[in-house]
């Protein structure tokens, strides 16, 4: 790409946007007007673009840096918010990081990308730079955002140059992974992959690995289908290990004292924004190929399975001491996704509470993040008839157990994570994973 961009952008005289203010977008563009260039951000949402050219930061959830350098670089014009794309013909570079969500049928949603890249094509200005950050399905540059950029007319590598970088950003440590994580640079020519590395390695300290595009789209869907598949091996492990009177906790432990094994923690479920989606991204590449893939969805559907595993260790542990699960009031400890986490995106709290009364029983939920579930945690468990954790949040560490037992009518405690030590708690504990040692 002999082109004027990359020397601007080495110049940093390029003018750049970042479309979609979000977890991933605003981050992108504080980071790249600290490094210098003038940055436009342009959202949807005007309530977001206001509280962004006031300096303030619209993202929930503590995030280290975040709001100094936002207030930083719109305080010294940087930085500026809009909704209006026609400011955008004058963008040298337009990086693109809005939702690209699963839906229920498992397929991408990419109505949010459409409509970014339709208003984009109308202004965009000859000879620009277009870089998706937003996690996609293998195949989809060459098949859904080239032809949404090549509508009227306009040539790729003649009058626009592309390219697909995708995210590897993590809330609670946006800025961080944002400046130290590795990335692929997917560029649609090694010169644009050229041109791409050199804008990122303005704020990126580690490896910049240029590629090509359908690499790059590649390379971040399997990553997180890995991990999903890792864990459900973890959780399918779990369910053997408790069928057959054993301890996944103890035999993890020792299965990773094997060379080149790294058994990843079983769980009372898999949540978040990336780990439940991008599996289904890998997958949706290979649409209509007929590959019958298998490995894939069964993991996707081992760890969904998981919240379902849990309430039926309740049933189990409730009967055991001759309950019954409908009318009982189960205390739901945790409701975020992830541990010491606000976000409750796909949580399998959400799951097991919608399965809870389902079953007739009552789920009183407690989490010490989540805004609409904080509270004394004792407090809460008084009247309850059982326990069941679901998040391991630090704060659950410190609970008096004996005094929290004495508030449970059953004394009954769901370990879904493995998170407390059995042998030494006053509490009637059933941990996912291990035999259900009935109990007299
Ligand atoms: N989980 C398990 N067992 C495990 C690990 C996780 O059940 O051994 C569950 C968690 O409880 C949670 C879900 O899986 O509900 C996802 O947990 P996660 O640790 O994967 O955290 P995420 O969803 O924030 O994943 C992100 C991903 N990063 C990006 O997409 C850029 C993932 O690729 C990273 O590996 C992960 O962060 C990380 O390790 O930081």
């Amino acid at each position: 790409m002999a082109l004027d961009v990359a020397q601007r952008i080495g110049e940093k005289s390029a003018k750049l946007a970042v479309i979609g203010l979000g977890y991933v977008g605003l981050p992108v563009a504080a980071c790249l007007a600290e490094a210098g260039f003038d940055v436009l951000g342009v959202d949807i949402n005007a309530e977001r673009i206001a509280l962004i050219n006031r300096g303030e930061n619209p993202i929930e959830g503590y995030e280290p840096g975040l709001a100094d350098l936002l207030a930083v670089q719109v305080g010294a014009s940087r930085l500026r918010a809009s909704a209006d794309y026609a400011a955008l013909k004058d963008c040298d570079v337009v990086i693109i990081a809005v939702e690209t969500p699963v839906g229920n049928d498992n397929k991408p949603g990419y109505e949010a990308m459409r409509k970014a890249l339709t208003a984009l094509e109308q202004v965009l200005k000859t000879g620009a730079l277009v870089i998706i950050e937003s996690t996609i399905a293998p195949g989809t540059i060459q098949n859904v955002i080239l032809p949404l950029l090549q509508a009227n007319g306009k040539r790729l590598n003649t009058d626009f140059y592309l390219g697909h970088c995708p995210e590897r950003v993590m809330p609670g440590r946006l800025l961080h992974n944002l400046h130290n994580m590795n990335r692929a640079v997917g560029g649609m020519t090694p010169e644009t992959a050229e041109a791409m590395k050199s804008l990122y390695a303005t704020f990126v300290k580690a490896d910049l690995d240029t590629t090509d595009c359908i690499t790059a789209e590649l390379v971040k869907t399997t990553e997180n289908a890995y991990r999903d598949v890792q864990i459900a091996f973890a959780n399918e492990v779990a369910k053997i290990s408790e069928a057959v009177g054993g301890d996944v906790w103890k035999v993890r432990e020792l299965v990773n004292k094997s060379p080149g094994r790294n058994m990843l923690l079983p769980g009372a479920g898999v949540g978040g924004h990336c780990i439940p989606k991008d599996p289904w991204l890998l997958v949706y590449g290979a649409e209509g190929k007929d590959l019958n893939l298998q490995l894939i969805p069964a993991a996707r559907a081992v760890n969904d399975s998981m919240p379902a595993h849990v309430l039926g260790l309740l049933k189990a542990a409730l009967q055991d001491s001759g309950r019954q699960l409908a009318g009982a009031r189960i205390l739901v400890m945790g409701y975020a996704y992830l541990e010491n986490s606000d976000d409750t995106r796909n949580s399998p709290s959400a799951v097991l509470v919608r399965l809870l009364q389902d079953a007739g029983a009552i789920p009183v939920v407690h989490d010490p993040f989540v805004e609409a579930y904080k509270g004394d945690l004792l407090a809460m468990a008084k009247g309850c008839d059982a326990a069941v954790l679901m998040v391991k949040h630090d704060e659950y560490a410190d609970v008096p157990l004996a005094a929290f037992g004495e508030q449970l009518s059953t004394r009954i405690l769901i370990d879904g994570r493995g998170f407390y030590n059995t042998e030494t708690s006053p509490l009637i504990h059933y941990r996912l994973g291990q035999a259900l040692a009935l109990r007299s």
